[in-house]
């Protein structure tokens, strides 16, 4: 380098150190402190998880066996796999897949949606009972072992297990059959705004289990104080063998026992429950998001299961969220999960970066149409992150909600969701699912879903969200009223039926008399509902081609969403009687084929404020702006 060139790259460190030192840029276009996300470890001293499953490890009893990789791959549009006895004689793959992976990331297999085969051995290290754990397989999904069936699913947003017991120590075959192909019964459904990618797309292991086995545990904080929060334990345990007799059970918080019991088993799964006191416990909050690892042993030298759990309450005061008593208000996005690379088989660094833009934003709070992975959750409970899930019942029509086959389903997804989140501190709300067509025709079905959730779980928020203002008697069931507030320009606005129906592209600065009758809609929750905390769980959705910018703020144009953003996340930050909410969308997602013309630009749901490779739009950094300035006044 030439001393001028030296000199020069000096010059402008030195500008770069004094805008982010002295500029009001530091305030436009914060940094993230490099405390903000800590190494993807916990702080309790637990272990990296060597299946890449989860953020810590969650065993050092069982021996696991990683089931990520390449896999052999076939498709079987013809489904004749089964016929044709594909789990035993494997026909030559058409390719090799990873996993976990989704085959429609890969051009080959771009729009397929059918039933496909994956094969691969593994090894079983001695003789003994092989639990495999699937993290999620979009959508229906059987399994072979040596050509035997050993479990089926459906659903694809859920992890589940498959146990086979008397495995003999070697290589063994496991084959999956996947099958993306969705309809009206289905949960989501066929037709969705977010694409159902296919295949084996969240972490696969498995692991060596004993007869009696802890499947989860989950720990209830409960009258908490400065000087020690009560913890009210379920122990869920397995025992495939039917065994019967005493067994100890030890509870570890942070490494230190708080509970040791003998505890009788009764030869059936069951679940034992226990209490222990943690003193001065620290809360968790988007600020302080401190994080207990908790460990449960069965037996002297036993089986073993690890998760994290946080101390905090959520309360209502009046039409206010209370977060440890103090007013809590969500700043998010609404996140998928969705990468044009990768399609919803998100990375691990993929991840992590969303999570860094997020915090970046200035957001505490994130929501899907589903349970995202577990590893996405993982870095919300430890970087500080609401998340409002879900059960993706997307837009039901009146028929399915009664219809009992989808009823069971939607009860079943929540369960599963409540099951694998139930210890994060960083789960907000459960919702039943979102935008259903009809409330007052439904309000039956509604009613069966909402009390269902409630002998669940009674200690979270539970919602379901509605594409608008919707005054009716089926909000006195939820405990926070959740609006999609996405009506309020992009689709009111003529420009967008002018587009559709071929006419003119009309040139339209964002209406002030459409956002009047939209804010007016709004209010009517406030009326009706004083009494009842409102999110906006969708606001400012308006779509953008990336770097495409007009003077005229035109439909389509960085400045329309930008504006469209300001001027409902402003509003709703300035309403005291909104708790916040999430833009619709974090980024700009691929769209099903039905889609793909018309209102999805180039087949790409483009409201996202990043776009889909996470390049900032103008909307971030008007996001960013609102965010951050709200903070600072709280
Ligand atoms: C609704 C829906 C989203 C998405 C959005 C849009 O609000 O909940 O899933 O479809 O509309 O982009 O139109």
């Amino acid at each position: 380098m030439s001393r001028k060139t030296f000199m020069r790259s000096i010059a402008c460190l030195s500008v770069l150190a004094s805008i982010r030192l002295h500029g009001q840029t530091v305030d436009a276009f914060p940094e993230i402190p490099p405390s903000v996300l800590p190494p993807g470890r916990m702080e309790a001293g637990l272990e990296q998880d060597p299946m890449g499953s989860r953020l810590f490890q969650t065993t050092s009893a069982r021996t696991q066996i990683q089931l990520g990789g390449f896999w052999d791959f076939v498709t079987d549009a013809g489904g004749i796999g089964e016929k044709n006895r594909y789990p035993e004689l494997f026909p030559d793959p058409e390719t090799s897949l990873w996993v976990p992976g989704t085959w429609n990331a890969i051009p080959r297999y771009w729009q397929y949606e059918g039933p496909a085969w994956f094969r691969r051995t593994f090894a079983v290290p001695r003789d003994g009972h092989v639990r495999i754990r699937f993290g999620g397989i979009f959508y229906w999904s059987k399994i072979w072992l040596d050509g035997k069936p050993v479990g089926e699913h459906e659903g694809g947003y859920n992890p589940f297990d498959v146990v086979v017991t008397d495995v003999k120590k070697g290589r063994h075959s496991i084959v999956v059959r996947a099958d993306n192909r969705l309809n009206d019964v289905t949960l989501p459904k066929y037709g969705t705004d977010w694409f159902p990618y296919g295949g084996i797309f969240r972490p696969a292991y498995a692991e060596m289990v004993p007869s009696v086995y802890i499947d989860a545990f989950q720990v209830i904080p409960t009258e908490i104080n400065p000087e020690r929060a009560g913890l009210y334990v379920k122990v869920f345990i397995k025992n495939i063998g039917n065994r019967e007799g005493n067994q100890t059970i030890r509870f570890a918080v942070d490494g230190k026992i708080l509970y040791s019991g003998v505890h009788r088993m009764t030869g059936q799964d069951q679940t034992v429950t226990l209490n222990a006191v943690l003193p001065n416990p620290r809360l968790w909050s988007p600020g302080d998001p401190h994080l207990y690892g908790a460990r449960v042993v069965l037996g002297e030298n036993g089986d073993d299961q690890y998760d994290r759990f946080g101390v905090r309450y959520l309360t209502v005061s009046g039409n206010q969220i209370l977060l440890n008593g103090k007013r809590l208000k969500l700043m998010g996005a609404n996140h998928h999960d969705d990468h044009p690379d990768w399609g919803a088989a998100l990375p691990a660094h993929i991840i992590r970066q969303d999570i860094e833009i997020l915090k970046r934003m200035g957001a505490n709070a994130v929501r899907g149409h589903y349970p995202p992975g577990e590893l996405f959750m993982d870095y919300c409970d430890q970087n500080g992150l609401f998340f409002m899930n879900e059960v993706p019942s997307w837009q039901y029509r009146p028929e399915q909600m009664a219809n009992p086959v989808c009823k069971k389903k939607i009860k079943r997804q929540f369960d599963d969701m409540v099951y694998r989140d139930m210890n994060r501190p960083s789960v907000f709300s459960w919702s039943l699912g979102n935008e259903w067509r009809e409330f007052e025709k439904s309000y039956n079905d509604i009613k069966e879903l909402v009390d269902h959730a409630r002998s669940v779980d009674t200690t979270h928020f539970i919602t379901f969200i509605t594409g608008g203002a919707h005054i009716d008697r089926s909000i006195d069931l939820v405990d926070i009223v959740c609006t999609n507030w996405s009506t309020y320009q992009w689709y009111w606005d003529p420009s967008f039926r002018d587009e559709d129906s071929g006419g003119n592209p009309v040139s339209t600065v964002l209406s002030s008399e459409i956002a009047g009758v939209s804010i007016g809609q709004l209010q009517e929750i406030q009326k009706h509902f004083p009494k009842k905390p409102v999110i906006l769980s969708e606001f400012g959705a308006a779509s953008s081609q990336a770097g495409w910018h007009n003077w005229g703020n035109v439909k389509w144009s960085e400045e329309y969403q930008a504006r469209n953003v300001w001027d409902s996340g402003k509003y709703a930050l300035e309403q005291d009687w909104i708790s916040g909410g999430c833009v619709w969308q974090f980024c700009d997602t691929r769209a099903v084929p039905m889609r793909m013309l018309g209102p999805r630009f180039r087949g790409w749901n483009a409201k996202g404020v990043v776009d889909a490779y996470r390049q900032p739009k103008m909307a971030f950094y008007k996001l960013q702006e609102l965010f951050h300035a709200h903070a600072r006044t709280e």
